[in-house]
């Protein structure tokens, strides 16, 4: 891929906003005379060697100082983008920023698009495109396990793991075109069992593992959604606040409490979750109520899972029953709070009105219990997509998924192209594609509408 950016790009890089410093960056042919032109350090320099870090101010063209700045020059290609590359640390006012990004676009630079600068990286060749993905899912990521699978893909993981299916692919093709080039040789040439053994074993083996963990990927990229539904007065606001450890909703005895939803984010082993709390839902209730239990019934339909509270000090009555035969086909899990209060045999009973679902006992008041219901949610939540272990774990996104699908198929197609034992050239031609979707996936052969989608998703400056 061509890179033609011969323009200079500059924007803000740090949020906008008051902070303690803020950063603009400068990247393209024109940064170091920008920064010749804009910066005056205190201790004269004739000129900006690489990679040192100068104090000075920054002027206005008619000589007005702007702010004091630490100013960065890095030469190329031994940068984020592999262009040279000017930092100007100003303190963290977006007045200042801004004064200072105005003069510096004065000096021919232009604003970046969002992502530019991550973009440049890739079409330079720094980094590939599962690394610049990682890049935005970094900045994106929610919960802990969300940066550590950002910076195991910006690492390399994903875009490792796809070489080496090329590699293993580029190896047959290699014995395909030896057999192309002496024809007259004829068929012997291909050892077709042989060929089919690396094709299954270092080709579709590790793409449908990768598939596999797709799964995850959306999982921790794009978290679930989690309903606390119960009749009025269960404990659904008290659970909330357990998860949050805070007291965030309104608690009462009075049933009612709750007059809409409350939602807030929380982890779940590593998945970032939005915990909704929601009105008690009860027939005989006022209008203003009547408009939050209708929000409630919308919130458990659209729910991933429900956490279906019952209240255990008191006895599961008909009402219970018909809203947790409301949920429909959602998944659930069945909590009986208030089990500091609630006598053995009531809960014991209470579980046998709930077969074929998994009951725990919790106080959402005392937070007992609570651990076992994370883990539990967990594994509802994950199913069968296999744990994840720290290290190994990679995380194709949805449109890495819909391109290794498509080289899985491919392979079933290769296989049945070698087992009817079509001429070499058409076996060829479907290594080919194989490999077209691989390098779909780190970015070689992606088209222009789908990298611009990639890069708009990114803010401007990064
Ligand atoms: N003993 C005991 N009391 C609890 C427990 N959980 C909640 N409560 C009490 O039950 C009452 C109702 O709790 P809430 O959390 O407001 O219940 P809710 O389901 O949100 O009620 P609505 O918003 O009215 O639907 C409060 O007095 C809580 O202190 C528990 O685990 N044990
Ligand atoms: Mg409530």
């Amino acid at each position: 891929m061509v890179h033609h950016n011969n323009d200079t790009i500059a924007a803000i890089a740090t949020p906008p906003g008051v902070g303690g410093i803020g950063i603009i960056r400068i990247s393209g042919p024109r940064s170091l005379t920008i920064l010749q032109t804009l910066f005056r350090p205190f201790r004269p320099h004739e000129t900006f060697p690489s990679h040192r870090l100068y104090y000075g101010t920054v002027n206005s063209h008619d000589n007005t100082v702007l702010d004091e700045v630490l100013a960065v020059y890095m030469r190329a290609p031994h940068t984020y983008t592999r262009e040279d590359v000017v930092e100007l640390q100003s303190h963290g006012s977006f007045l200042v920023l801004n004064s200072i990004l105005s003069e510096v676009l004065n000096c021919g630079a232009r604003l970046a698009e969002p992502g530019e600068f991550t973009k440049r990286a890739f079409l330079t060749g720094r980094i590939d495109l599962t690394r610049a993905e990682a890049v935005i899912d970094l900045l994106q990521a929610r919960t802990d396990t969300g940066v550590q699978l950002a910076v195991g893909q910006m690492q390399g993981q994903l875009y490792h793991r796809i070489e080496e299916v090329r590699n293993g692919l580029v190896n047959i093709m290699a014995v395909l075109e030896v057999a192309i080039d002496f024809p007259e040789d004829d068929v012997e040439l291909i050892d077709t069992v042989e060929i089919l053994r690396q094709i299954e074993q270092s080709v579709e083996i590790p793409l449908v593992r990768l598939v596999e963990m797709a799964d995850q990927g959306k999982l921790i990229r794009e978290g679930v959604n989690i309903v606390i539904a119960g009749l009025p007065n269960v404990g659904k606001s008290s659970l909330l606040n357990a998860f949050l450890q805070e007291d965030r909703a309104l608690v009462t005895p009075v049933p009612g409490t709750t007059r809409d939803t409350i939602e807030e984010m929380i982890s779940i082993k590593g998945i970032p979750a939005r915990i909704v709390d929601t009105a008690g839902i009860r027939s005989d209730a006022g209008s203003v109520e009547e408009l939050g239990i209708e929000r409630a019934r919308r919130k458990m339909r659209e729910a991933d899972l429900v956490i279906f509270l019952v209240d255990a000090s008191a006895s599961l009555t008909e009402a219970d029953m018909e809203l947790y035969r409301s949920i429909g086909n959602v998944k659930r899990i069945v909590a009986l709070n208030k089990i500091d209060i609630a006598g053995e045999d009531n809960a014991a009973s209470m579980k046998a009105a709930f077969p074929d679902v998994q009951i725990l006992e919790i106080s959402a008041k005392n937070h007992t219990g609570l651990s076992d219901l994370q883990e539990t949610i967990y594994n509802r939540i994950m199913g069968e997509a296999p744990p994840l272990s720290e290290r190994e774990a990679c995380a194709p996104n949805v449109r890495h998924l819909a391109v290794l699908n498509q080289a899985i198929s491919g392979c079933a197609r290769l296989r049945e192209a070698l087992s009817v034992g079509l001429t070499v050239d058409l076996i060829a031609v479907e290594v080919q594609s194989v490999l077209d979707c691989l390098g779909d996936v780190v970015g070689l052969t992606t088209t222009e509408d789908v990298l611009d989608k990639i890069f708009s998703e990114f803010c401007i400056g990064k």
